[in-house]
């Protein structure tokens, strides 16, 4: 049966949680495949706002089994307040949640060679989330990385030693001022890693492949976005995974011709989080007001978003590159009560006009050439059919569409999973 794919085409943030949240009820399996504790996945229902981190956004929904790929990075430490959180929702989640054993671990040692490796840069810091995202890929790509299926081994705690013990020699050779207590976190983490083993471990890519085989409906849920793919995004201002389609492959074991739809989901506006160039960034009245009226503030670290207008020429790119087959439209209701929107069409790329994403995208190379939109006033927030949505907008839609080629087929006019316009 069909395994489809969900992924944001920003710098995050987009909405997926939302999205796959309503969803869910077309998909027999939700999947995570990329990222971990660095998402920050907002659901809103029945008056009550979630977040989850590294548990896929189906885990509210009565039959989905959720699965955590091979690509995904676990912090146990996270994992277990994360479980914690769910308790009062009653979800019997050891029967809806299993974790692939090629899953890496995140050590508390990650966390803190991510806080010395970020110290050490200074202003040219990446801005990570501090959760230990990057040291861990290292230690994936590198060979060296422990996994969820190393947990069930007699000898799991000395390789533990050897791998903690390690980088306590690299954080050393950082030479930042890190203040911890490893002893304390690591009582903290063998306790979380007790935690994990209550819930099932498995080869989901068997599983995943018995699963579609039999029949089964899969949906692929990506973390962060496009913009922060370590490949394609605007290195080394990343996230250290595959956040495009083709991570979804890698970090799931599903072949790419079992792949039918592909969700793209972006903001009507552009936002980002961290360090790196974004070209359409705003720094005035109107990027302060998109902020406050979008509550653009980190779902995992609190941090302000810097937000700017919507932005084709990367758009198209990660349309492109994951092979988006529809897209999702989040926030249109943020920019209700603008005069004029600007929407950027092309690059001013060293003096020449490019519509497509270059090297690098440094405001020194790129300026952002503006088309103007007029508009609109009316609160979209209580409106349930497209037909309904102010002309401005529509007009703001179908541009969108005919220049990136792909159908806009859900706009979303409030957090809330009732907020969902189909169109
Ligand atoms: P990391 O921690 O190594 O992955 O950070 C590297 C860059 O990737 C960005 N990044 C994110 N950007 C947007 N949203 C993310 N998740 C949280 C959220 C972020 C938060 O949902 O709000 O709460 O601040 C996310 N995760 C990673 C990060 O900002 C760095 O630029
Ligand atoms: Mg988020």
């Amino acid at each position: 049966m069909t395994v489809d794919l969900l992924l944001g085409l920003q710098w995050g943030d987009e909405g997926k949680g939302k999205i796959v949240d309503v969803l869910t009820s077309n998909y027999d399996i939700i999947a995570r495949f990329q990222g971990g504790p660095n998402a920050g996945h907002t659901l809103e229902f029945d008056g009550i706002k979630h977040v989850l981190r590294t548990i896929p956004s189906g885990i509210f929904h009565k039959t989905a089994i959720n699965i955590i790929g091979n690509g995904v990075v676990i912090d146990p430490v996270v994992f277990q307040k994360e479980i914690e959180g769910l308790a009062k929702f009653n979800l019997d989640i050891k029967s809806k949640l299993i974790i692939s054993r090629k899953a890496h671990l995140i050590l508390p040692t990650h966390r803190l060679l991510d806080a010395a490796s970020e110290a050490s840069k200074g202003k040219a810091k990446i801005g990570s989330t501090l959760k230990g995202i990057g040291p861990t890929y290292m230690d994936k790509t590198g060979r060296n990385g422990l996994r969820v299926g190393d947990t069930e081994l007699e000898d799991f705690e000395e390789r533990y030693r050897a791998l903690a013990d390690k980088h306590e020699e690299m954080i050393k050779f950082y030479d930042v001022n890190i203040q911890y207590n490893l002893a304390e976190m690591e009582k903290e983490f063998f306790e979380s890693i007790e935690v994990l083993k209550s819930l099932d471990f498995i080869d989901s890519e068997e599983y995943l492949n018995q699963a579609q085989r039999a029949g089964k409906s899969i949906l692929c849920e990506g973390a962060q976005g496009s913009l922060l793919d370590v490949d394609f995004g605007t290195y080394p201002f990343v996230t250290s995974s595959n956040t495009t389609a083709a991570g979804a492959c890698t970090g799931l074991g599903i072949a790419p011709n079992k792949i039918k739809e592909v969700y793209g989901i972006f903001k009507a506006y552009v936002t980002r989080v961290g360090s790196g160039p974004f070209p359409t960034e705003l720094f005035d009245e109107d990027g302060a007001t998109m902020a406050s009226v979008g509550n653009e503030f980190g779902s995992v670290t609190g941090r302000q978003r810097r937000c700017g207008w919507l932005d084709l020429v990367a758009l198209k790119y990660a349309v492109q590159i994951n092979g988006v087959t529809q897209l999702m439209m989040m926030k249109g209701d943020v920019l209700s009560g603008f005069e004029t929107l600007k929407v950027c069409t092309d690059y001013n790329y060293k003096g020449k006009t490019i519509s497509h994403f270059p090297y690098n995208i440094e405001p020194e190379n790129v300026t952002p050439i503006f088309k103007e939109f007029k508009g609109w006033h009316q609160d979209l927030t209580g409106m349930t059919t497209y037909d309904q949505l102010p002309i401005e907008l529509k007009e703001y839609i179908e541009f969108i569409e005919k220049e990136v080629e792909v159908p806009i087929k859900i706009v979303s006019v409030g957090p809330d999973r009732k907020q969902t316009i189909l169109k």
